[in-house]
């Protein structure tokens, strides 16, 4: 089939990553039997079960199927895509219930893939979640944390070419001043992505602390980058599952990562349903 050609060949430098997901987004126009979304979220760690509050699921399709994405590779990540109408309107979501991380080698592309899919499914706008690690020891596990601003530290980038964008409003003040409209009491930060998949060790928290980050993890702004690219705005809320190395006494452990995420399950997903209810 030909959706089949052009998914195995989004890393090859000969294929336009953009038809790939113009692809991708009729594959799930057809399998969910909605024309078009309106506004899309992808699920980091931790916010698994968050978009359930949406509304009504009315598609749910493994992701796998879909042209040019790929399996999950981490534990507690959910393979499926859902078309969720949002209560009380006729707007419908798009939720990509996993990613794909730099860390897994499978290109820059990849991992972009699904908010180049959001944009070509029609949506205007995308939220992106991911659990992480926090600086402020106030911050204590399950701690929802608006996106302010990112440091890039994977020493990438998802636009190929002479592509110059414009990030100086990344994480919208717009959409940070809906998600406050919800919750006055949000904290904001800086994001900063490092490759992965290990963690950081406690001098590299301290260099991401004194470089200006509030925030550690391996996703979100390469993505953020593609989404602004692809005329998305772009709102991230991370979850912060547990004390960055160093901050924290004891050593890291996805386990507790799967657990913060468990415990904060029912307030990310009420925070996750009203700002998306008002985007
Ligand atoms: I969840 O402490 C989660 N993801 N880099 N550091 C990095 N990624 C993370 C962390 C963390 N916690």
């Amino acid at each position: 089939m030909s959706h089949d050609i052009a998914a195995g060949a989004i890393d090859d430098p000969t294929t336009d990553p953009f038809a790939v997901a113009r692809e991708a987004a009729a594959h799930i126009a057809r399998a969910t039997g909605v024309p078009t979304h309106d506004v899309a979220l992808v699920l980091g760690s931790g916010w698994g079960g968050a978009a359930d509050l949406l509304g009504e699921t009315v598609a749910e399709i493994p992701s796998h199927e879909i042209p040019g994405f790929s399996a999950p590779a981490v534990v507690g990540h959910v393979a499926t895509t859902r078309s969720i109408r949002l209560t009380g309107t006729d707007r419908h979501a798009l939720v990509l219930g996993s990613r794909t991380h730099l860390y897994e080698g499978k290109g820059v592309r990849r991992v972009v893939h699904g908010v180049r899919t959001a944009a070509a499914a029609g949506a205007r706008a995308v939220v992106l979640t991911n659990g992480c690690g926090g600086l402020d020891p106030d911050w204590a596990p399950g701690t929802p944390v608006l996106i302010r601003d990112h440091l890039n530290l994977t020493a990438t980038s998802p636009l190929e070419g002479a592509t110059f964008v414009d990030l100086t409003d990344l994480y919208t003040q717009r959409l940070r001043d809906v998600a406050h409209q919800v919750d006055a009491s949000l904290a904001e930060g800086v994001y900063a992505q490092f490759r992965g998949p290990h963690y950081e060790t406690p001098a590299e928290v301290t260099m991401a602390g004194r470089m200006g980050a509030d925030l550690v993890g391996m996703s979100t702004t390469l993505e953020a980058i593609a989404a602004r690219h692809a005329g998305l705005e772009v709102l991230g809320i991370s979850l912060v599952t547990n004390l960055a190395a160093g901050i924290s006494p004891v050593p890291l452990s996805h386990g507790e990562v799967i657990e913060a995420g468990e415990a904060a399950a029912p307030r990310i997903g009420a925070l996750l349903a009203a700002i998306v209810g008002r985007i």
